[in-house]
């Protein structure tokens, strides 16, 4: 075995681990290509992925039917207060919780290689940055993750023999006895044996039993968000579920937006707008998570801490999202999406019919019937696509700079059939904090749960991904809000794309077209765009937004009206069933701005 680097403490755990874990042998990973191909033709051999013939480079795999997604009832804050873990988090005693997993980990990599993943979030080097190593036995996230971070010698170089790193921990929770092999099958382990643990004080994860996304991936949605937090609470800075994007209007000057949205609500296109209004340009710096660091100015500094999308496929087509579409042309790993006789992908909404006949995301024939509208999709709804961010056509030539953007705009949104309008302004950064932490949304596909398409709370899209007290999440956002002078903060918006009519079409068209509502949010920050000003923010005067061809003048009135009586119903629940579940915690700043709010809807 090749052992990369001389750090003791990560020596120390590798070995730690294999002794627990007794896989047959030990990788370590260097993020080169030859790796990358070495692993793919493991899968492609095991009978694991398949190669696509019509995608250079290209891979598609199928999960197992239970391992779709996010498991939001199996991840676990085990932070050594269970008040710390807050209410909005599942908790178990960190003692208990290791011995549990201690025992799940005790063999589990037998029949399999431990590979050794030491990634950088962010660029390497970059002061935002940070270090993770992941221990993994499967293939699939090895080479997802070499997509989606920074991995390899430039990383053990950069953390050298001392530096720090937060250990990430991850089998797939099946281990092989003599001669077996996975026999073609996604390998993991039953729902209640899987467990996604992060241990905040430690600052380390352990997740057991599940292959899939932001489960498995532990750079992502556990490092970049969940543990990440945490660090940015105790050292002051911000780590969210946002989007960064660069708007550049016909004069040339430039704005970044920062936007979050729930899961599957709408990141990864805004990132990658293609603007229906003539002039403008939208570039992309990053499409899931934003860490955002004060400057010497005051400014608010974002980086993407990925080098990857790991995108939702239903609905990429080259009219939603065309840069998307190219980003995926070669160099891409396919999860769950349906398999086209050719060798192609297809998914619901790519833009054409399905070409004859499919392998649907389950393995089966599959053949389109436009007659039966409850066909079971071809794709699974969160089947998703790893492709390389820097493939990206709209990739903004500063998305890797160390320093990050400096933030003019922080967008909160959700798929809200009704009451909320397509945008509105905050009065301040209090308000906007007010506004973030409650913001609702209908459940997506991208977590496994019963009550999809139901409205819940999912305060700065952070529910699921917030390491602590969610309360002391909200007291945070008004402390840096104190720490930033009046000029240097951004403006705050909530807005709103998923308003459906009656008959429960769209009223707004959504995608490029959202690009009127970011001329608006330019013009705001620039002190130029009208606002006026209602019980709930500011909105744009009627004419203040270019109407869509496509969007009658009475349903430009719908999305920009204020429903008063659906706001008061909105602020009763906030006020009964939201709020509340924070107790002491919730600061009284948004307890004032709730009845404040209140008061002006009389
Ligand atoms: P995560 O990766 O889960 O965090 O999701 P995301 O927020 O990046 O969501 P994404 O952009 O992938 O969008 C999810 C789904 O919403 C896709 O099926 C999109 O086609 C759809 N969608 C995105 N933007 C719009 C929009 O403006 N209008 C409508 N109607 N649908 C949209
Ligand atoms: C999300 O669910 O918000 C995602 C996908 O971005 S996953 O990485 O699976 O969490
Ligand atoms: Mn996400």
């Amino acid at each position: 075995m090749n052992v990369p680097t001389k750090h003791a403490k990560l020596l120390a755990w590798v070995r730690e681990v294999e002794r627990m874990t007794q896989p047959d042998s030990v990788v370590w990973c260097d993020g080169s290509k030859a790796e990358y191909d070495a692993l793919m033709k493991i899968a492609v051999d095991g009978g694991l992925a398949v190669p696509l013939s019509r995608r250079s480079n290209s891979f598609l795999f199928r999960s197992e039917a239970s391992d779709v997604a996010r498991v939001e009832n199996r991840t676990y804050i085990a932070s050594r207060s269970q008040d710390d873990a807050g209410p909005t988090n599942n908790w178990i005693d960190p003692t208990e919780l290791k011995a549990t997993l201690k025992g799940l980990f005790t063999g589990c990599m037998r029949g399999r290689v431990l590979y050794v993943i030491p990634f950088s979030m962010g660029p390497v080097g970059s002061p935002i940055a940070k270090i993770g190593v992941e221990i993994t036995d499967s293939p699939y996230v090895v080479t997802n993750m070499h997509i989606m971070t920074r991995v390899g010698k430039r990383v053990l170089e950069a953390l050298g023999d001392t530096g720090e790193f937060i250990p990430c921990l991850h089998s797939v929770g099946k281990p092989l006895l003599s001669c077996q092999d996975d026999g073609g099958l996604w390998p993991c382990a039953p729902m209640e044996r899987k467990y996604i643990a992060h241990f905040p004080e430690e600052r380390s994860i352990w997740s057991f039993g599940s292959g899939y996304g932001g489960n498995a991936l532990l750079g992502k949605k556990c490092l970049a968000l969940r543990i990440a937090s945490v660090v940015a609470r105790d050292e002051g800075w911000l780590a969210e579920h946002m989007l960064i994007l660069k708007i550049t209007s016909p004069e040339g000057k430039v704005k970044y937006v920062a936007a979050a949205f729930p899961s599957a609500c709408g990141k990864t296109n805004l990132a990658m707008l293609v603007p229906t209004i003539p002039g403008w340009k939208v570039e992309t710096i990053g499409d899931d998570i934003a860490w955002m660091k004060q400057g010497k100015d005051g400014r608010w500094r974002a980086i993407n801490p990925e080098a990857g999308f790991f995108g939702v496929a239903p609905g990429t087509s080259m009219e939603s999202n065309p840069n998307a579409m190219h980003t995926i042309e070669k160099n891409s790993i396919f999860t769950n999406v349906a398999l086209t006789e050719d060798g192609d992908v297809w998914w619901e909404k790519i833009g054409y019919d399905a070409p004859g006949k499919l392998v649907d995301w389950k393995g089966n024939d599959w053949v389109q019937d436009r007659n039966d509208k409850s066909q079971a999709p071809a794709a699974h709804p969160n089947s998703r696509f790893t492709a390389p961010a820097a493939q990206c056509p709209s990739i903004a030539p500063e998305w890797e700079d160390p320093e990050g953007v400096p933030i003019d705009a922080i967008l909160f949104g959700g798929r809200r059939p009704s009451i909320v309008p397509l945008v509105t302004q905050s009065f301040d950064w209090n308000h906007g904090v007010f506004l973030g932490s409650i913001i609702g949304s209908e459940i997506t596909a991208a977590a496994i749960d019963a009550n999809i398409g139901q409205v819940r709370r999912d305060p700065f899209a952070m529910l699921p991904f917030c390491g602590y007290h969610m309360g002391d999440y909200f007291a945070h956002w008004i402390r840096m809000g104190k720490k930033t002078p009046a000029e240097a903060q951004p403006k705050f918006f909530m807005v709103n794309w998923f308003r459906k009519t009656a008959e429960g079409k769209w009223l707004w068209p959504g995608y490029g077209e959202n690009s009127r509502v970011l001329k608006w949010i330019f013009e705001r920050c620039d002190g130029t765009g009208q606002g006026v000003e209602t019980p709930i923010g500011y909105l744009p005067a009627m004419d203040a937004i270019d109407r869509p061809e496509n969007v009658r003048a009475e349903e430009m009135r719908e999305l920009l009206a204020v429903d008063a009586a659906g706001w008061r119903r909105e602020l009763e629940d906030i006020k009964a069933n939201h709020y509340p579940r924070f107790g002491a915690k919730l600061p009284k700043e948004l307890a004032r701005m709730l009845e404040e709010m209140e008061t002006r809807l009389k």
